[in-house]
């Protein structure tokens, strides 16, 4: 089977690590080992030291929302020429931790940045270029922000009010619907619920790839 690029995608704490755990097992279990993990923001050296500047709050300058979404496209595109492009191309397949679309749910939604904005941005940066599969994990902003409380400090982005939480999942949800190639997954339940059904729904999708090759 040709390489392919699968993202998970959700609000914080949606369970996006156990997610990313069955989709390698299930590439596993098919035989497929040559991986790559990525996360965004970050993967590279340039893009791990903007994930810092994006995630801490500074002390005497407010980060505006265009010059955030702008640097979550650098870092992304610094990524995607350097570590994604290139492990496609030898054959590994990439597993990202986010991509593109947290920027139109959480920049889109969340602060409310001008659709137009963002499509004229991705286009120039990433072209055609998109994930095969996106895995949106959903589930309400309280109680995905509630398992992230509970096991580490809240960075700059997960401070934010529960407004910008449900109109960033109000836009996850809107663009899933309109895109087949994103797969929606109620996260809410127990996590070996969640994980049987990301398991199921993965391995269908490998399936249907298997067999349109
Ligand atoms: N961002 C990112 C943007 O605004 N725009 C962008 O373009 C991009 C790329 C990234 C931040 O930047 C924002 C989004 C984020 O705010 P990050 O550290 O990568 O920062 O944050 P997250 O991606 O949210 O990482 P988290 O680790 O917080 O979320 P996960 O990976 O979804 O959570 P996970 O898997 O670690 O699970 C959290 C906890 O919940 C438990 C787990 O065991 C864990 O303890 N859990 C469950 N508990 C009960 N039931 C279930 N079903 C459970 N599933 C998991």
């Amino acid at each position: 089977m040709n390489s392919k690029f699968i993202v998970v995608e959700g609000l914080d704490g949606a369970g996006k690590t156990s997610a990313i755990e069955q989709v390698v097992a299930s590439l596993h279990y098919h035989g497929i080992n040559n991986l790559v993990f990525t996360r965004e923001p970050g993967g590279t050296p340039l893009a791990e030291a903007l994930r810092k500047l994006i995630k801490k709050a500074m002390e005497y300058e407010q980060i505006t929302d265009r010059a955030e979404l702008l640097m979550f496209y650098a870092a992304r595109v610094q990524l995607v020429e350097s570590i994604i492009k290139p492990a496609l191309a030898r054959g590994a397949w990439v597993i990202g931790d986010r991509h593109d679309l947290s920027s139109q749910a959480y920049q889109g939604g969340g602060r409310g940045i001008d659709k137009k904005l963002l499509k004229t941005l991705h286009d120039i940066v990433l072209k055609n270029f998109s994930p095969h599969l996106t895995l949106y994990l959903d589930l309400p902003a309280p109680m995905g922000l509630g398992r992230a409380l509970a096991r580490e400090k809240l960075d700059r982005i997960e401070v934010e009010s529960l407004a910008f939480f449900n109109r960033t999942r109000a836009r996850y949800q809107e663009l899933a619907a309109a895109d087949a190639r994103i797969v929606t997954i109620d996260a809410s339940r127990p996590l070996e619920q969640v994980s049987a059904t990301i398991r199921s729904c993965f391995e269908q999708w490998l399936n249907a790839q298997e067999t349109q090759q």
